[in-house]
């Protein structure tokens, strides 16, 4: 197979993809839309046509599969790595406090005294940083708080999210496609084991004492009476939650601010009339997919897509990012605007496996942004600061300064 890899997909690098994913996807958009990529031990699906067939073939020719990092840093059985029967219970365990009609009774009163909260630390000092001052401590609170783990710190929350995804995107396999980097996994496993430490005494209390904390929900919800869902069970789940569901909304919300500063007029706008947030952070995502390339398919059968044979057993990963900027339904991609016909995006998957907490993390970032510019209507992007974008599985700004005369 090697063989007939081109050399410019064969030579990239996972650092490359880190820095910035989009010329090659791009490239991989015009040329090669399913292709093998050596440096991950996989097949990528680059642009949203392809995505959407094959996440949209779900249960049928494809099932869903996490990357063997994924596995590695979550452990089974993890609901993105969960197929038929055994997927239908775990989402049957995480959904129903996601649900929208559910998430509009708690929302409010979850998020905007979060928001509050750390808003009051800076508003009157002119500057933050945006990444970690606020976008990340308004995300991590608003979930911790759901779940239950309210003595938790979103200091903490942080520093877990960020260990288990330098872990999750440790990706890299050598030629004999192993794990090119073992000591990859290290922060990831430090993590998790000080994730059990801490959560094994609170899901010792729910399992007497249970509460309507999400995490004494997925104890209790669906067992027979005097039962607890297994704690073997609940880890790899709460892991994945721990990851992707703490630092998205983090992203989306930093993604969106982001974009906006650079389109000052849209800014603007949005500041002075507050239910454009919506479409701005709808553009946000569509513009820097949170989770730009972290999950996978997998086909049942031998198959030929567009005249590319793929195997059994071949691993796709979704590129949702790289979908996000197809030139086929995007005008110049890669332009924030929030004047683009909104056409539906991919940021937050499709087929079975689509993301459970879509409505969650919109209305946590919706409510966060609303606070800020509600409380700083002048903010402006500081200049004298860059603006770095990073990762290639999951993505957005490492920091966001900004300015506001007070
Ligand atoms: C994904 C989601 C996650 C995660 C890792 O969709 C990957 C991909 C919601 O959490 O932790």
């Amino acid at each position: 197979m090697t063989a007939t890899v081109p050399s410019w997909i064969a030579e990239i690098t996972i650092e490359e993809l880190e820095n910035d994913p989009s010329p090659f996807y791009a490239r991989l958009r015009d040329e090669a839309p399913l292709a093998y990529v050596p440096a991950l031990g996989c097949w990528v699906a680059a642009t949203k046509d392809m995505c959407q067939r094959i996440a949209g073939s779900d249960d049928t020719d494809f099932e869903g599969v996490i990357t063997p990092a994924g596995r590695r840093t979550f452990g089974d059985p993890a609901v993105l790595d969960a197929n038929g029967a055994q997927h239908d219970e775990l989402r049957a365990m995480v959904d129903p406090g996601l649900q929208p009609s559910e998430v509009d009774r708690y929302v409010e009163d979850l998020a905007r005294p979060i928001a509050r909260r750390y808003l009051a630390e800076f508003e009157d000092t002119g500057h933050a940083d945006l990444v970690a001052q606020y976008c990340e401590p308004v995300s991590v609170r608003s979930l911790g708080d759901l779940l239950g783990l309210h003595e938790v710190s979103s200091d903490k929350l942080r520093e877990w999210f960020h260990k288990l995804n330098v872990s999750f995107t440790n990706a890299a396999v050598d030629d004999n496609g192993e794990f090119a980097n073992p000591r990859g996994f290290d922060p990831g496993d430090e993590a998790k084991t000080e994730i059990r430490a801490i959560c094994d005494p609170l899901l010792d209390r729910w399992t007497t004492d249970p509460d309507d904390s999400a995490l004494s929900h997925w104890l209790h919800d669906g067992m027979p009476p005097g039962q607890v869902r297994d704690r073997e069970v609940i880890y790899p789940n709460l892991f994945v939650f721990l990851l992707g569901a703490m630092q998205e909304p983090g992203h989306a919300m930093a993604s969106t601010i982001a974009g906006l500063f650079t389109r000052p007029d849209q800014m603007e706008r949005v500041i002075d009339e507050p239910p454009l947030i919506r479409r701005a952070i709808s553009e946000g995502v569509r513009w820097t997919a949170p989770i730009w390339s972290a999950v996978a398919r997998r086909n049942k059968q031998d198959m030929t897509i567009d005249g590319i044979h793929l195997p059994a057993g071949s691993v796709v990963m979704m590129s949702y990012g790289s979908a996000n900027h197809d030139e086929t339904d995007y005008g110049a991609p890669s332009r924030y605007d929030l004047d683009r016909t909104p056409i539906p995006n991919l940021a937050f998957g499709a087929g079975k496996h689509a993301c459970a907490g879509t409505y969650f993390a919109t209305e946590v970032v919706r409510i966060g942004l609303e606070e800020l510019f509600e409380a700083i209507p002048n903010l402006e992007r500081d200049e004298s600061q860059e603006v770095d974008f990073w990762g290639w599985g999951f993505r957005g700004p490492t920091t966001l300064h900004a300015i506001w005369d007070v």
